[in-house]
């Protein structure tokens, strides 16, 4: 028992007297005194060589000893702690640290142009899977069976029997309207669609369009003729001419292609429109009447028009982007070029 009274006697001395010049000392202290094999641990241990009637007294001394060291390790501590709450020194009038700001996709800038015009026509939004059933994507749209679209080389397949594939165009997504609504109905549908292509400069396994249709009582040509030249003129400028040539798809007849007068040579010839003064930026038509049939939309009674234009196709145009591979390799050199663009 004297033999503890003495050693903590020395030793409470020894740390009243410790000084530390950096945080590596306190730790030094914490370890020789309070880790798990210091000084306060190895006292502890001696106890049981007290006997058993001063034991009490050998315990209290020890606590009090232990709480000592614990207390001075705190403070030793604290001296390396910052306390200082003084801001007098820091220059509040100093600039911040410039935040890098993104920029908007080039296809998004464009995709919300196209949908900005049309919504000022009247045009609602609508969107829908990019993974679709055959009737959605083929069958509805008056597709038939042994049509090449819906080869195996044209669409990428997610299941067979039944279909389940990634939508080739967002027509898709008006046959989900034209299930859930009635006429009169004005969509317009941007996304995402999928084609098996070998990506190359001219084509890619996916691009992005925009689909419009528009069904009431006595649409005819003339509305389909005027809305999409009221659009390229918002898009492209007044001076913008426009010419329809006669063409095929299964959910339109009549179908039309629109060109527009090349917008790098003004018409004079070019390699951009293949020196023909024009260049084809969207397909339309006249709903077929079987696909408004396939809807239990009575075809005597309602008519409407459909289009589809590529938004690469259109960006190509007014970026003049060459390559279809840049618009998702994510490379910061091109993207920032369309800093400020919205
Ligand atoms: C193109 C041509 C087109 C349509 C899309 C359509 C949609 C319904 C009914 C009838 Cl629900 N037609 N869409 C019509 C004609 C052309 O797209 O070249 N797209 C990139």
């Amino acid at each position: 028992m004297q033999e503890i009274v003495e050693k903590i006697d020395h030793y409470k001395r020894e740390i009243e007297a410790a000084s530390v010049a950096n945080i590596d000392d306190v730790e030094s202290f914490r370890i020789k005194y309070l880790g798990t094999k210091g000084l306060v641990k190895l006292i502890m241990g001696e106890m049981k060589n007290v006997p058993n009637e001063q034991k009490k007294q050998a315990g209290q001394l020890l606590n009090e000893f232990k709480i000592f060291v614990e207390t001075k390790f705190d403070d030793l501590k604290a001296q390396f702690e910052n306390t200082d709450t003084d801001a007098s020194h820091i220059d509040f009038s100093l600039p911040g640290d410039a935040i890098a700001v993104g920029t908007r996709h080039p296809l998004s800038i464009v995709r919300n142009r196209i949908v900005s015009i049309f919504k000022r026509l009247g045009f609602a939004i609508a969107e829908g899977p990019d993974i679709e059933d055959d009737w959605h994507n083929f069958g509805a749209m008056n597709l038939p069976e042994d049509h090449p679209a819906r080869d195996m080389q044209d669409t990428f397949y997610i299941q067979q029997n039944p279909s389940w594939l990634l939508r080739t165009h967002t027509s898709s997504v008006q046959a989900r309207v034209m299930e859930t609504q009635k006429p009169p109905i004005r969509v317009i549908c941007p996304g995402r669609v999928y084609r098996n292509e070998t990506i190359s400069a001219r084509a890619h396994c996916f691009f992005h369009q925009v689909e419009g249709l528009y069904i009431d009582e006595n649409v005819s040509f003339a509305d389909l003729k005027q809305t999409l030249y009221f659009f390229v003129q918002e898009m492209f400028g007044k001076d913008i001419k426009v010419r329809f040539r006669p063409s095929y798809f299964p959910f339109t007849e009549p179908s039309a292609e629109m060109d527009i007068s090349c917008l790098i040579c003004e018409g004079k010839g070019c390699n951009v429109c293949k020196h023909t003064g024009w260049v084809e930026i969207l397909g339309s038509g006249m709903v077929h009447p079987k696909v408004l049939e396939n809807f239990g939309i009575d075809s005597n009674k309602y008519t409407g028009f459909a289009f589809g234009m590529g938004v690469e196709r259109i960006t190509q145009l007014k970026y003049r982007v060459n390559d279809l591979r840049l618009y998702s390799q994510n490379d910061v050199r091109f993207l920032q070029q369309f800093t400020g663009s919205v």
